[in-house]
């Protein structure tokens, strides 16, 4: 059986389905994957750069690297393999999209069910008030951009060593435990807890199935490996 004759088998026997994604789904849109090729920006690494002591150490080069993120995402669309996650999401009775990426494309792609547990480039939080906000604009003009109340605005993202918004963790728990079929799409499940959903759905009974150009820790974890970009083999899914 080819890898989406058996993926396809498993979709039309579920009732309730749970995707996780990461930056390799939107890579073919042209967005820098974090551990991929293109993904430094001035030769720093993405690790370095997503702290919270990066940004307090210096915020306006933190948000040099964000501005530059948010001018590359406002440019790209949405590709096949996002267009078809929305697809699926309406054939399946229940559907959740937990995704890793903060930068928007399945919103524009017609998702609905969307779970950011890494936040949303899109949004600005104040370092000081509570105050919360979405700024589309590609590049800010003003940097480090401010909050009304004066004080300096951070991104909208979870940086490493930052808890998860707790309401969408734990509903992404809830649904990796729920779900019959687990897809993990573009992700070299490095990052915790988000790549240990699939090991969460896996001992709740789903089929796991991985959707990766290259090998990932989890490959030998999953209950389909299938080498193939995103963008190719989502839309099998749905033909
Ligand atoms: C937490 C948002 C605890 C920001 C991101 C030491 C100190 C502190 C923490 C830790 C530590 N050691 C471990 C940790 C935990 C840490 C972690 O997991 N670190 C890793 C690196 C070891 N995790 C955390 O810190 C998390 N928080 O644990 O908090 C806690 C709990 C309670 C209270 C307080 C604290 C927070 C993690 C979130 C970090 N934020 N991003 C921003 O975007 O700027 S993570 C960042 O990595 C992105 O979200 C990204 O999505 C994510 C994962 O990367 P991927 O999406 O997988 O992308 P990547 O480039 O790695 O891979 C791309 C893949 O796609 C590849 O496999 C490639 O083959 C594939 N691909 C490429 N093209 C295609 C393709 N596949 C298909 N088709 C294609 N065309
Ligand atoms: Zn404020």
């Amino acid at each position: 059986m080819e890898p989406w004759e058996t993926a396809r088998h498993w979709l039309s026997a579920a009732t309730s389905v749970t995707v996780l994604t990461g930056a390799g789904i939107s890579a073919e849109s042209g967005v820098p994957t974090f551990r991929g090729p293109g993904g430094l920006w001035r030769n720093q690494r993405p690790e370095d750069l997503a702290t919270p002591a990066a940004f307090t150490r210096d915020p306006l080069r933190s948000w040099e690297w964000y501005n530059w993120r948010r001018g590359i995402i406002a440019t790209v669309q949405p590709n096949a393999g996002h267009l078809a996650l929305a697809r699926i999401e309406e054939r399946s009775a229940q559907f959740t999209l937990v995704t890793q990426n903060v930068d928007g494309l399945h919103d524009r792609a017609g998702s609905r069910n969307i779970l950011k547990v890494h936040g949303d480039i899109w949004t600005l939080r104040c370092t000081q008030c509570a105050r919360a906000w979405q700024d589309l604009r590609p590049a800010l003009p003003e940097l480090p951009p401010r909050c009304e109340c004066g004080a300096v605005a951070r991104p909208g993202v979870v940086w490493f060593g930052e808890g998860l918004p707790e309401d969408v963790w734990s509903e992404a728990v809830l649904a990796a435990r729920a779900c019959d079929v687990f897809l993990l799409v573009g992700t070299s499940a490095v990052v915790y807890p988000a790549a240990g959903l699939a090991e969460l759905a896996r001992s709740h009974g789903a089929k796991v199935v991985e959707i990766n150009i290259e090998d990932t820790p989890l490959s030998a974890h999953v209950d389909l490996s299938w080498r193939a970009r995103a963008s190719e083999a989502l839309p099998r899914l749905v033909e």
